[in-house]
């Protein structure tokens, strides 16, 4: 490489870490210079004077200028509105107490975006004069400039628009103080799902089984329609000093110290409802582990996932955190795995979703059961990533199917092919937002 591009290159990355790291920068400044000078030796000395490379971005270095949402929708283009609030608040842990939570919208996760493929999602963050700190909201849904999900100051808002081009599931994050203390963040609640449906619908899931005909034991395919029950399942760590603080060195060493799954440990269990119903006492545990187990805990207390036999499920699984998610159904094989709306695997019996990464489980549950989707890493098992799926009526309890209702936190927001749910109110969020849920539930 000639030396000159090679000093180039060194000057470029160390401004644009300089601009990614710096916690002072603003977007006037990134709007910044263009670069037009004759030679190598007047960029080097021109970079020099304006100490560091100043990129050029256009005017409204969204993937969208906002002042083009409209025109676009009068096109036909259809337009997704999200409205998040960092909201810094103490909420639960298993075990009792508290930690110190950040969060959108005071929930953990954050509200679960839907869109279709080729939508317009239009994104404003809040951050309340209240906030200690500035916050971010990173979206891996969007192809834009990273500058774009930068630190907004406690009292300002910041929007942002962007075609969701790709089908899928993915994270949104706090991107911290311009990435300073994003881990703190995110590993503290700051995190959500947006789940861009394909444009022409999800495909129709085809399942193998074996049958008996003429004596002979033959291969016959299974059909569910493309319309399912869909769950979300987003896992995380919690790295956590005894007070309840963030524990950075903790988070280095991945010593974790409890696992979670859209916020809780061990949230989606037997509760004490369920104890009194197939034991006849609230005090006898039917699962292994169950933290959340009085009704006293309102929108904290645990609650199986209950499902029918015979019927298209569709999770979106999504890692979270910094730790591997080995998916497993105990019990259970996958029928299918999606990622991006291409089929990745079919009758595996665990799919590793890495950080930052989704994945959509496809199965049917075909006989009556418990089955436990865990992360298939036993020291995450154990300390909080095992989840109950009740398929049909195991215990003879007399609910008929789509009977019984599951947890609002783990059911999706409703999309293309959905097939509703009973829900009921289920989150690790403040008593506010619960409130909202209930109501938005009901009306
Ligand atoms: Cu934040």
């Amino acid at each position: 490489m000639n030396r000159r591009y090679s000093m180039m290159s060194i000057a470029v990355v160390v401004a644009v870490a300089g601009l990614l790291f710096a916690s002072t920068y603003s977007q006037t400044q990134m709007t910044a210079t263009k670069l037009n000078v004759p030679s190598q030796e007047s960029d080097l000395k021109q970079i020099s004077d304006m100490g560091g490379i100043q990129p050029q971005m256009p005017s409204a270095f969204a993937q969208i200028p906002l002042d083009q949402v409209d025109t676009l929708v009068s096109q036909g283009r259809h337009l997704v509105d999200v409205q998040l609030v960092a909201q810094s608040v103490d909420l639960p842990i298993m075990g009792g107490g508290t930690y110190h939570a950040m969060t959108f919208n005071g929930q953990v996760p954050g509200p679960t975006v839907r869109a279709t493929q080729g939508d317009i999602v239009r994104v404003t963050l809040t951050v309340p004069s209240t906030e200690a700190t500035p916050h971010g909201d990173d979206f891996h849904a969007s192809q834009m400039s990273a500058g774009n999900f930068g630190a907004v100051k406690p009292g300002d808002s910041r929007t942002f628009a962007f075609i969701a081009e790709v089908p899928g599931q993915f994270k949104y994050h706090c991107s911290g103080v311009n990435v300073a203390a994003m881990d703190q963040h995110v590993m503290s609640g700051m995190y959500g799902l947006t789940i861009i449906d394909p444009l022409n619908g999800y495909n129709p899931l085809v399942v193998d089984k074996t049958d008996v005909q003429g004596g002979k034991v033959v291969v016959v395919h299974h059909r569910y329609e493309a319309d399912a029950k869909e769950f979300q399942l987003e896992y995380n760590q919690l790295y956590l000093n005894a007070d309840g603080s963030y524990n950075q060195n903790a988070m280095f060493l991945h010593n974790t110290t409890q696992t979670v799954v859209n916020g809780f440990a061990f949230g989606y269990v037997p509760n004490a409802d369920i104890n009194k119903l197939i034991k006849g006492d609230p005090a006898k545990n039917i699962f292994v582990a169950q933290p959340w187990n009085s009704a006293d805990l309102k929108q904290y207390q645990s609650h199986p996932l209950f499902v029918d036999t015979g019927v298209h499920y569709r999770i979106f699984v999504e890692n979270q955190g910094n730790m591997p998610v080995f998916f497993h159904i105990v019990g259970e094989i996958i029928d299918r795995v999606v990622q991006g709306n291409h089929v990745q695997a079919q009758g595996t019996e665990t799919w590793l979703v890495g950080g930052s990464q989704g994945a959509t489980m496809d199965l049917v549950f075909d006989n009556p059961g418990v089955y436990v989707a865990v992360n298939h890493d036993y020291a995450a098992i154990f300390s909080g990533a095992a989840t109950v799926f009740v398929a049909g009526d195991p215990f003879k309890l007399g609910y008929g199917p789509g009977d019984m209702p599951n947890p609002s936190d783990a059911v999706p927001p409703a999309g293309l092919n959905t097939i509703p749910q009973k829900e009921v109110v289920h989150c690790l969020c403040t008593d506010a937002r619960a409130a909202e849920i209930a109501k938005s539930m009901s009306g």
